[in-house]
């Protein structure tokens, strides 16, 4: 009997803990919180654990699955098999109707994935095609946006430097529960304590008094879908009290006029009653975040998946500027990974690109050589050259998270082949010919090439694989190179896909960020970090401007003309009278993660929650009570769920937790299918979305509630 303990990362979400894995001959006895992990000290969230349910879950596919001809079934393939297939009906497809005909959408766990943001993202670019999705745009792409506008890098993210401030302003996120969105700090919990003992505040602004509200000093309910105008009222205060103060940026930074002008029309009397929150109030928050010496504004989903999420991003840095809290500690900062991924984007020209190309339907723009994934469904219906026939998806389900999955869902069963690589059988991948499934984490290395450029204190941490895959298996990368060796559209996909072929192992996903490593800012490499297996702490985060600035004249800009151009879309919506109905917004649970554990039974096991949380006025109004059956219905759709009446959501707005909808036939989900839950998505709407950015509108669709 071998007893060994492995120390790596918990892959799941954002927080990267550091977990202790005790092993006896291949089986997993316990996953525990490491204690020497300098970064998150022992702390893990019930989902860690759920990484041996996913490991061992009988349902994970471990090889590959053809779509017999002519039916629904799946039955076993061998890889060569499979690879073939796949290859062969994507060149045919591509041949008859184009580069575009073929379509790739990339989910979430792909940032947790060494292989699929080295490989992955190699073939997916290989490709030529322009309907490249992902996950980014019902997600964090305003951000990115602002980054790239104002600071000339999409990866160039600030994040809130949560351990030394003093005065924390929260909008739209409720990292109690997410456990912190761009803004990698695991144990929040003792994190936002620590924020209180030190004297320090922590404000929240949710229309929902959520997990983290009440553990704040201040919670403020907001109308979805308002920030914007709440942002520009904070704004107008600052530069009306003459209190703007550009601290060590002021000699790098264009566009203040412009702003003051802007911020001029918005005084916090004209969008108090549309934002829900007292003209005082607004007022005073201003001033005191404007007078605190370590002071961050800090939004997340709640305000990039609105319809005015692009501009919701760019004003909380134009706040954090303002105020001389942007790039100083205790503010908004940037990490110094070990791996410099943006400088490594920077070299191959890749620093981000917006409204390159419009989708062909809509004309939503392009960014970073995508497309949003609100136009997914209309482009693969929409007749004509560059309608999508072929679709790839990998690590990802769609079905349940984009908006209006049901069309998307209708859109996949009309394709002419598609292929998942993946390791459920799930809503989306039931529509694929083909599923190529993967490892899975525990059976590869691990290395958070993506979540170290966003955390709170700079971290390294190198894990090779805990269990050896079986001969069958292969790793994501292993499939990426494949089909880039069948598939690929462009020379250098090609050549690399062969290249990498014939050096095999030498070619893995290690040796790159062995290399990016030795390329970094510090001595490691992954032979030294192996060496140190509960990670390294390299210090917390340090000023990066001006020298990290990368903007065409290496100046910060303020007021990018994009942001300014879409005002009068602004202007309308605070005009625009509300005609009384209800608005939805989402929710998370610390039990599931996106739409995807919910296959295991120590996370689902329980009351039902999946459901409709309402204000007991609006129910009641409605003739509802607690614990009845409703209909929500949208302009695409209704769904049914029980009914939570509850204070804690601001009255006008209901809540249904997103990722679930587990009902639909021909999965192999046996646990979920047994807590299926209504997909949030079935409701959410394709064409309302942020007209500047195209990112997804989830926050503030119009619902009905009745009683059925
Ligand atoms: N209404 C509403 N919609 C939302 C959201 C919301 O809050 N409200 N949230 C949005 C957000 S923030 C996100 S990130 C998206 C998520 O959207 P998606 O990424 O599309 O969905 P996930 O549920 O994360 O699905 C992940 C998929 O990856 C597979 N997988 C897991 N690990 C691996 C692996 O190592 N390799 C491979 N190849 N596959 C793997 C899983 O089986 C699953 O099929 O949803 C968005 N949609
Ligand atoms: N347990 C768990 N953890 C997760 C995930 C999960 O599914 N489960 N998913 C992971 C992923 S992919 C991500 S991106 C992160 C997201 O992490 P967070 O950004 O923290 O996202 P949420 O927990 O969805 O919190 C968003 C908050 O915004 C509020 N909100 C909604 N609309 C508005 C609005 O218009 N204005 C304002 N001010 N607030 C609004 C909601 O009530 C909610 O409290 O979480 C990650 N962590
Ligand atoms: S918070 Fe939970 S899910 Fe997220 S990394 Fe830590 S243990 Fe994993
Ligand atoms: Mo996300």
């Amino acid at each position: 009997m071998v007893r060994r303990t492995h120390y790596r990362n918990c892959n799941l979400c954002e927080a990267c803990c550091g977990i202790a894995i005790e092993v006896e001959n291949n089986e997993i006895l316990s996953i525990r919180g490491d204690e020497a992990d300098p970064f998150s000290q022992g702390y893990i969230c019930p989902k860690a654990t759920a990484l041996k349910d996913i490991h061992e879950d009988p349902d994970r596919l471990r090889t590959p699955l053809r779509k017999r001809p002519g039916s629904d079934e799946f039955e076993p393939i061998g890889w060569d098999e499979a690879f073939d297939l796949v290859g062969s009906k994507l060149r045919e497809i591509r041949k008859h109707h184009g580069n575009d005909a073929i379509a790739a959408y990339q989910g979430n766990p792909t940032v947790h994935n060494l292989s699929l943001l080295t490989y992955g993202q190699i073939f997916l670019r290989s490709l030529n095609t322009r309907n490249v999705y992902s996950a980014t745009s019902a997600d964090q792409l305003p951000h990115m946006l602002s980054s790239l506008q104002m600071f000339g890098d999409t990866l160039r993210l600030p994040v809130p430097d949560v351990d030394r401030t003093e005065f924390f302003l929260m909008l739209g996120a409720n990292p109690l529960v997410s456990n912190g969105s761009l803004m990698t700090a695991p144990g929040m919990k003792r994190r936002l304590k620590a924020l209180r003992d030190r004297g320090g505040k922590l404000i929240v602004i949710d229309p929902r008094r959520t997990e983290t509200a009440a553990v704040a000093d201040q919670h403020l309910f907001i109308t979805p879908g308002t920030d914007a105008f709440l942002l520009l009222a904070l704004l107008h205060t600052i530069f009306a009290d003459g209190k703007t103060n550009l601290g060590h940026l002021s000699n790098h930074t264009d566009g203040l006029d412009a702003v003051r002008e802007l911020v001029a029309e918005f005084p916090p009397e004209r969008v108090a009653e549309t934002v829900g929150i007292d003209a005082e109030e607004i007022r005073a928050l201003a001033r005191e975040f404007a007078a605190a010496d370590r002071a961050v504004c800090y939004g997340r989903l709640g305000v990039s998946t609105q319809r005015f999420g692009a501009t919701c991003s760019w004003l909380i840095n134009v706040l954090n500027i303002v105020t001389a809290h942007m790039d100083r500690p205790g503010g908004a900062m940037f990490t110094t990974p070990a791996v410099d991924l943006i400088r490594g984007a920077a070299l191959i020209g890749q620093s981000g690109s917006f409204n390159s190309w419009k989708s062909r339907v809509s004309g939503l723009p392009e960014f970073a050589g995508e497309l949003p994934v609100s136009v997914l469904a209309e482009e693969m219906e929409t007749p004509g050259r560059g309608r999508i026939r072929a679709f790839i998806t990998s690590a990802g389900n769609p079905v349940l998270s984009v908006p209006n999955g049901a069309r998307l869902e209708r859109a996949l069963s009309k394709l002419d082949f598609m292929v998942s690589i993946d390791i459920y059988l799930n809503e989306t991948t039931r529509h694929a010919d083909v599923i190529l499934p993967p490892t899975f984490a525990l059976e590869h290395d691990h290395y958070e090439l993506a979540f170290y450029l966003l955390s709170v204190r700079n971290v390294a941490k190198f894990s090779p694989p805990v269990f050896e895959r079986t001969a069958e298996q292969r790793d994501d990368w292993e499939i990426m190179l494949e089909l880039s060796r069948r598939v690929a559209n462009t020379w250098w996909g090609r050549a690399l896909g062969n290249g990498a072929n014939a050096l095999g192992n030498r070619a893995d996903p290690r040796r790159m960020v062995d290399l990016a490593l030795r390329a970094g800012p510090t001595k490691e490499t992954v032979k030294s970090l192996l060496g140190k297996p509960h990670g390294v702490d390299l210090g917390p985060l340090e000023s990066r401007f001006p020298a990290q600035l990368n903007t065409p004249n290496g100046r910060l800009n303020l007021a990018p003309q994009i942001y300014l151009d879409d005002l009068d879309r602004l202007r309308r919506a605070l005009e625009a009278t509300s005609n009384g109905g209800l608005l939805l917004i989402g929710r998370r649970h610390l039990r599931s993660n996106n739409s995807w554990m919910h296959n295991s039974l120590r996370l689902v096991k329980g009351k039902n929650r999946c459901t409709l949380l309402m204000n007991p006025v609006d129910a009641k109004s409605r003739g509802v009570s607690d614990g009845e059956l409703v209909s929500v219905r949208s302009r695409v759709g209704a769904v049914e769920a029980p009914v939570e009446l509850s204070d804690e959501m601001m009255r006008g707005v209901v809540s249904l937790p997103h990722g679930w909808g587990h009902h639909r036939s021909g999965t192999k989900l046996s646990v979920a299918n047994e807590h299926p839950g209504v997909s949030l998505n079935d409701i959410t709407d394709d064409r309302f979305y942020d007209e500047l950015s195209g990112n997804s509108g989830f926050s503030g669709v119009e619902v009905q509630v009745e009683a059925t």
